[in-house]
């Protein structure tokens, strides 16, 4: 009788938890607006329970019950750290980034906006699934069930690698993993396919990729920079470059009460090049990829950031060009030096110095969220450049923008409508008007200091502000329709010296043309690693996505792709941006070949260190300093 109740207990134990396991799942996958496949979920479900379950029948049970509690607990939390993972990049968790996981106190206050009330049903299953084992080991102790548990344990990992090996595929995006199997196969499934990855591919391919057909690209791309009307126009300027955080395009020219958000931004493109139809290229590295794709003119890689998994290769970035022909290269950043690694990376980036807060040159005498805010920084670089060697070039990262975009009161500049004021819109377009405010007060700044005249400034976003959930709140507010192309919508302005009417250019761009259309500007002739092209040279650009959204999508002027979460070609989207319908999704091929082709070529000088081979006897060398 006793032996029957504990069977009937046990049984019910690991449907409750497999119940569970499936709701959460599919609450998941609801929020990805994937539909889930329940079956397999239910599945998977049922191995881990069964997993789970199984320490509870080890000979010493209260070290099988620890066990048992240990694994539902950190599963679960890692679980929710998917999900909130989720709301900002659109992607599950990867093993690499856990030894990014010391840094997380200095984004608290930004995962705090990423986490809901509603979420408490993600983790109340804890302590009910934590009591219940308790009770089932207090009430009917297990005498010795060592076979049966290790028999168990095999069954239910069999279960998990079993879906994840004949469900999954690597094409497959993250979200669509998740709502073919659960969490736990993708995360097994990932973890295989990157070991793998990791010990057979890298080699093959490097055999079998061509470096002269690699060569040949970068030198035909040379081409096009030089068919840029202004190319050499402004040789021997400096340069400061200013990427902006979580700026979009959207509150360019946006009147919120009859007041700009960004008077100066729009007072600068009245006599700059203006390119609105510019996108992000990210990747897991988020802010620090956007750099580097600016940068390097190279794809970012989809499952570590570049700063993380290469920084100690060689590079042809533009500091690094720059160093070259003599400039005195930096990069300025109001955070600590280590922050997403940046003191190690900055290094092989060519940086030959870089102003960050601890700096004896620097001082923290202003800290707005994640570090000296931007009025302090721009105020105290313009006061360096005076004593830089000329030219210079400055790549300066703001950070007093960054989500949750609540600013100390006294800068709460922007007279916002009653209805706007605390809520996520509203205090992003404070932030932004006040990285506006500051940057007019750079410029003026750079003027009073007689720097405007000989250099070449270049604002840019680096990523999106606002989420996809603000969509709503953003229409109400703004009417503007903050779907995904919107969201990935950053702005892009350049002034030229001496420009005193603005050019607007409305080609497609992305962030890997930045590069191209600076060296264009400065005139340097010999072939340079850039997949991208100058954006004022007569060519029709193509932004694809590596990560963000399905990997392989794209944009161009003519058609946008949207690759389909199973990775195939032909379950995309072609859609004719001048009919703005869906078309033949062969119109779409063209493009896709070319940013795939350029995607491939990315990864393998990325994960293979071949940059500095291309042009090893070429003019231009990376000289990283050490
Ligand atoms: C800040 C950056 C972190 O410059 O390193 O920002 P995020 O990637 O979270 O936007
Ligand atoms: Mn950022």
């Amino acid at each position: 009788m006793n032996l029957l109740k504990k069977n009937y207990f046990f049984i019910l134990l690991i449907s409750l938890m497999t119940l569970l396991w499936t709701l959460k799942n599919i609450f998941f996958v609801h929020e990805t607006e994937l539909a889930p496949n329940r079956l397999l979920i239910f599945c998977s479900s049922l191995g881990f329970s069964i997993l789970v379950a199984s320490f509870l029948l080890f000979r010493f049970k209260w070290i099988g019950y620890s066990l048992a509690v240990i694994l539902y607990t950190s599963t679960s939390f890692l679980f929710y750290a998917d999900i909130v993972y989720n709301r900002y990049y659109h992607a599950i968790l990867r093993i690499e980034l856990l030894s990014q996981a010391k840094q997380l106190h200095k984004i608290k206050d930004s995962i705090y906006s990423l986490i809901y009330h509603s979420d408490i049903w993600y983790l109340m299953d804890i302590p009910i699934i934590i009591l219940l084992m308790f009770f089932f080991l207090k009430k009917w102790p297990i005498k010795n069930g060592k076979i049966a548990g290790v028999s168990l344990f095999s069954v239910g990992a069999g279960i998990i690698f079993a879906i994840s090996y004949f469900s999954l595929q690597f094409t497959y995006s993250d979200q669509y993993k998740v709502s073919l199997t659960g969490v736990i196969p993708a995360h097994v499934y990932d973890l295989s396919w990157n070991i793998y990855k990791r010990t057979y591919i890298k080699q093959t391919f490097l055999q079998e990729n061509n470096l002269a057909s690699i060569r040949k690209e970068f030198t035909e791309k040379q081409e096009i920079q030089k068919s840029s009307p202004y190319f050499g126009k402004f040789k021997g300027k400096n340069i400061i470059m200013v990427q902006t955080e979580a700026l979009n395009a959207f509150p360019i020219n946006l009147k919120v009460d009859g007041q700009e958000v960004t008077p100066n931004l729009n007072k600068l493109i009245q006599t700059s090049h203006y390119y609105p139809n510019t996108y992000l290229q990210i990747g897991r590295g988020n802010t620090s990829d956007a750099e580097f794709v600016a940068n390097n003119s190279l794809y970012p890689m989809g499952y570590v950031g570049a700063y993380k998994g290469f920084p100690k290769n060689d590079y042809l970035s533009f500091a690094n060009v720059l160093n070259d022909l003599g400039y005195s290269t930096s990069a300025t950043h109001g955070n600590s030096p280590e922050f997403w690694n940046r003191l190690e990376a900055y290094k092989k980036q060519g940086y030959s110095k870089f102003y960050s807060k601890g700096d004896p040159e620097i001082v923290a005498d202003e800290i707005i969220g994640l570090g000296i805010s931007d009025r302090s920084i721009f105020r105290q670089m313009a006061q360096i450049y005076k004593k830089e060697n000329k030219p210079f070039f400055n790549f300066i990262i703001s950070l007093s923008s960054h989500r949750p975009f609540v600013l100390p009161e006294k800068y709460q500049l922007l007279p916002l409508p009653e209805k706007m004021k605390n809520t996520s819109t509203g205090n992003y377009l404070e932030s932004i008007h006040y990285f506006d405010d500051s940057l007019g007060y750079f410029i003026d700044q750079l003027k009073a200091e007689g720097i405007w005249d000989d250099t070449i400034l270049v604002v840019y976003g680096d990523h999106y502000g606002p989420l996809p959930i603000d969509e709503k709140q953003i229409k109400d507010f703004l009417n503007v329709d903050f779907n995904e192309k919107t969201r990935f919508n950053i702005p892009l302005v350049i002034h030229h010296p001496g420009e005193e009417k603005g050019v607007l250019n409305e080609g497609v761009g992305s962030q890997m043309d930045i590069y191209p259309t600076l060296t264009a500007l400065l005139g340097i002739k010999e072939p340079l690693v850039q997949l991208g092209t100058s954006l004022d040279a007569d060519y029709h650009q193509i932004v694809g996505f590596a990560f963000e959204t399905t990997r392989y999508s794209f944009y161009s002027d003519d058609y946008d792709y949207i690759a389909a979460h199973q990775g195939v070609f032909e379950l995309g989207t072609c859609i004719d941006n001048h009919t703005k319908k869906p078309t033949d999704v062969q119109k779409c091929k063209k493009g896709y070949d070319s940013i795939f082709n350029d995607m491939q070529t990315s990864t393998f000088l990325l994960e293979n260190n071949w940059i500095g081979k291309i042009f090893e006897n070429g003019p231009v060398l990376a000289n990283g300093r050490n």
